[in-house]
């Protein structure tokens, strides 16, 4: 392991007010999502869709890192390029989700743990060989009567933290992805209060597993009240609430936190994320990013629809989403933009 490597990377994921996005989805809700849309579910669908991605013009402006799936790394463009090649061209870091999904835990009806660390280093390291240069695991947390127990954020930690070491010992940047889930009736406080309990049991797991924090980047929810809680709260309290959370339970060694949507829209999500910045930016001392997939890739997919005549269209789509995500790093992010779409062949040189 080159340490210095992996924190090179874990920096640069989040340098220049970039951010990550997350194209990672399993082939079941990938196909969930074409299905919705009337899109074929099959592999040549699911790589024609990945191409109109990586092929977007400007990607790399304010893209930093692209988190893949197995089917999709070693996929290529169907001029023969490798997905990967492409990405490094556009300057792009190509990424991995390694965890094998979140599954029904024992003994704890209602929760989930995630599986994936049999076999793990052996796969690191074909990865690694692949091209990738950091990797993804995510840990699903639900707030519900009675739960999360102890037992099931300690599972999960413990997980997340033996896969960040691994990745390390790999030469990879590890982003560390525990996900309090929107769902349910709870309230701001609650999702507070376990979000900041998870990072708590998550930073110390990485201590125990001699994770070495500058190397890694945190994926984690925003704080927000459950999506069927009666009282929604304005975006500057949620900012607010946020990132005090996030101070209480971070460590300032970590060099980025980079926010999952969970399922917000893409206008919601940038609104959020810009608050923050332009609330406590000079005060915090990780770099405040993104790691979207929905609120992102939505609008792109509804777009695209699995015609190649939408694919310019589908592509202006996303990058609009990529450079409204890079103004809200800065602060400088506002509904105004949603009326003038950033448009990648007016904007070429728009940094
Ligand atoms: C929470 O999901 C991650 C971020 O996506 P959103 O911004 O849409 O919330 C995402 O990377 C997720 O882990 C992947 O889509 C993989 O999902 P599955 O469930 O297919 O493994």
């Amino acid at each position: 392991m080159n340490t210095q490597d992996i924190i090179d990377t874990a920096k640069a994921l989040v340098a220049d007010d970039k951010g990550l996005l997350a194209m990672d989805e399993s082939n079941p809700t990938c196909n969930k999502r074409f299905a919705a849309l009337g899109i074929p579910q099959n592999e040549e669908a699911r790589r024609a869709y990945r191409e109109m991605i990586v092929d977007t013009p400007g990607l790399g402006e304010s893209i930093s890192g692209v988190i893949l799936f197995d089917e999709t790394i070693l996929q290529q463009k169907k001029d023969g390029t490798p997905f990967v090649k492409a990405l490094n061209d556009a300057g792009i870091i190509p990424g991995i989700k390694v965890d094998l999904g979140a599954k029904e835990m024992a003994g704890h009806p209602g929760e989930k743990i995630t599986e994936g660390l049999d076999g793990l280093r052996d796969r690191l390291t074909e990865y690694f060989k692949m091209g990738a240069r950091f990797a993804k695991w995510r840990a699903v947390i639900v707030i519900g009567e009675g739960i999360p127990s102890r037992g099931c954020i300690d599972a999960n930690a413990h997980a997340l933290a033996r896969y960040a070491s691994l990745c390390q010992e790999a030469g990879l940047a590890p982003i560390v992805e525990p996900e309090v889930l929107m769902d349910g009736v709870h309230t701001l406080e609650q999702c507070c209060e376990v979000t900041e309990n998870v990072l708590r049991t998550v930073f110390n797991q990485l201590y125990l597993q001699r994770v070495i924090l500058e190397g890694i980047i945190l994926k984690p929810n925003m704080v927000l009240p459950g999506l069927s809680c009666p009282e929604q709260e304005s975006v500057d309290e949620i900012a607010d609430a946020t990132v005090n959370c996030l101070m209480q339970a971070v460590p300032a060694a970590v060099p980025g936190i980079a926010f999952l949507s969970g399922g917000q829209s893409g206008e919601l999500a940038s609104t959020r994320l810009n608050a923050m910045n332009v609330r406590f930016k000079s005060r915090m001392p990780w770099a405040l990013a993104f790691s979207f997939a929905r609120a992102i890739q939505q609008p792109a997919l509804e777009i695209w629809q699995g015609k190649e005549i939408n694919v310019p269209k589908a592509q202006q789509a996303l990058y609009h989403r990529t450079k409204c995500n890079q103004a809200a790093r800065r602060g400088e992010y506002n509904t105004g933009l949603e009326k003038h779409i950033y448009d990648n062949t007016v904007y070429k040189h728009h940094k």
